[in-house]
């Protein structure tokens, strides 16, 4: 019979037995080496989503102020239902006629909300019927590792499923098919993947 020595039977206690992962760090600059903000970032393993619901820290919420829509892009999980609170003193009617949720949340006025329910992946354009000027995305994703860049054109997505993964930039003036593009990535099983992405913005 061999006996495992004390130092290794140890170790192999405390190696945890969740799939490996490691992190994605991205950062998006545009055809001049600008960072390029608000880009959003998601990854979809080979090896496929977690299962169980999406979540996000961030609200399912597009606020209307200041005659504009705050955030100017939010990510949300398929299946989840957004709030559109209005908190100007004017009235709204939000509407899309993107293929994923073609809808229309007509006229309602200050502190009035209404809310809409997205269950198709892919990317919503707001318009409002009163304010031609407002203008807003909605990212629908299905998969919980997304993101959006922030002001340096940076993003940092944790615990990625190990192995071949499908990189997606997106932002709304992005010059490509769909707004999109697509990139084949190896996320390593523990540690950190630094990737450098440049788009041409129209
Ligand atoms: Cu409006």
């Amino acid at each position: 019979m061999r006996i495992v020595p004390p130092a290794i039977a140890a170790v192999l206690l405390i190696v945890p037995a969740t799939v490996q992962a490691g992190t994605v760090a991205i950062r998006v600059v545009d055809a001049g080496g600008q960072p390029v903000p608000d880009a959003v970032v998601t990854l979809h393993p080979a090896a496929g989503v977690p299962t169980g619901p999406i979540r996000f820290p961030w609200a399912s919420t597009m606020v209307q102020k200041n005659i504009a829509f705050n955030p100017g892009t939010l990510i949300v999980p398929v299946g989840a239902t957004v709030a559109f609170p209005n908190q100007d003193k004017v009235r709204h009617h939000v509407y899309s006629f993107s293929k994923p949720a073609r809808f229309e949340l007509k006229l309602f006025g200050q502190d009035q909300s209404r809310s809409f329910t997205f269950t198709t992946p892919g990317t919503v354009a707001l318009g409002c019927n009163i304010h031609d000027a407002m203008s807003g995305f909605i990212r629908v994703v299905d998969t919980p590792f997304a993101d959006k860049t922030g002001a340096e054109g940076t993003t940092r997505i944790a615990n990625v499923t190990g192995g071949r993964a499908r990189l997606t930039i997106w932002h709304p003036r992005l010059k490509a098919k769909q707004n999109e593009a697509v990139f084949a990535l190896d996320v390593p099983a523990t540690g950190e993947i630094a990737k450098r992405i440049t788009v041409v913005l129209r």
